[in-house]
């Protein structure tokens, strides 16, 4: 039987392979995604967290268990959108990390749950001034805007983008969500956000809510 410690000490030394493994082992005996995901992925990512916290870990040390959690989340992957390509998309989320920030993992996953959600998601990738959010907005018809930002410096720059979007009169509808671990729910009412994700389902349970507000 797989052992979800074994997994978070595999992420942490950053044994992309064996976490691949281990996360196809956990599913094919049955356990539930989300338990594989939240005990054996992010788990193992928020030990990665706190030791880089103290220095006990460096950046390349990081990169190399953020691949690993990359391994194990593509396997996940096809489960978190298996209901997608069945029903006609219920609607537009354009999402992506702002300007200055590298970092998507958690992005990723909400992409993914977005999409399993039945959503079509396009997603702009990391480092992203204003301009492109608006760019993908308009080129897609979206109406759902979504943000993550890891770091406390990158964090100030998704009031630039709601203020720039809400600038635009033809964008009025768009609904801005924003979400990362540094980010709280004052922090997003300060900026005018529309919406905060603390974690991914809950900010597609937000999504789904904006939609059937209209
Ligand atoms: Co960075 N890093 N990092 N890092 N890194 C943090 C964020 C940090 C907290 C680590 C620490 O000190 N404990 C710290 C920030 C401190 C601060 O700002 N006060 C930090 C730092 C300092 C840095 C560098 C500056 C380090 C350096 O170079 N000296 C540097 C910055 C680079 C840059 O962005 N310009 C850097 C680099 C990196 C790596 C490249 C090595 C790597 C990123 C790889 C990648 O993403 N491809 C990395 C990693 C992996 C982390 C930690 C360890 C893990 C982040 C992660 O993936 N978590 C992180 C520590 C931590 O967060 N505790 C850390 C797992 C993920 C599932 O959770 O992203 O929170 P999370 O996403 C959640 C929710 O937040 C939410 O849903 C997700 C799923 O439930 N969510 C959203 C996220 N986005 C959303 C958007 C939404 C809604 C919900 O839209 C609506």
């Amino acid at each position: 039987m797989v052992d979800y410690a074994q997994i978070n000490q595999l992420l942490y030394e950053g044994n992309a392979a064996e976490v691949e493994r281990l996360t196809r082992a956990a599913l094919a005996e049955g356990r539930p995604v989300d338990e594989v995901l939240n005990q054996g992925l992010i788990a193992g990512m928020a030990v990665v967290g706190e030791d880089f916290k103290y220095s006990i870990l460096y950046v390349p040390e990081v990169l190399v268990a953020a691949r690993a959690m990359k391994a194990g989340l593509a396997v996940l992957k096809p489960l978190l959108v298996a209901s997608a390509a069945e029903n006609p998309p219920r609607g537009t989320l354009v999402i992506g990390t702002v300007k200055g920030d590298l970092h998507d993992i958690g992005k990723n996953l909400v992409c993914m749950m977005a999409e399993g959600a039945g959503f079509k998601v396009v997603d702009i990738g990391v480092d992203q001034p204003a301009e492109a959010y608006i760019e993908a907005v308009r080129a897609h018809g979206a109406t759902l805007l979504g943000m993550s930002a890891l770091l406390t410096t990158t964090m100030p720059y998704m009031k630039v983008v709601i203020d720039e979007v809400r600038a635009q009169p033809d964008l009025a509808r768009v609904r801005i969500a924003v979400g990362g671990a540094p980010v709280n729910r004052m922090f997003s009412e300060e900026i005018g956000a529309d919406g905060y994700g603390p974690d991914a389902p809950s900010s597609v349970e937000m999504f789904l809510n904006f939609m059937k507000d209209g």
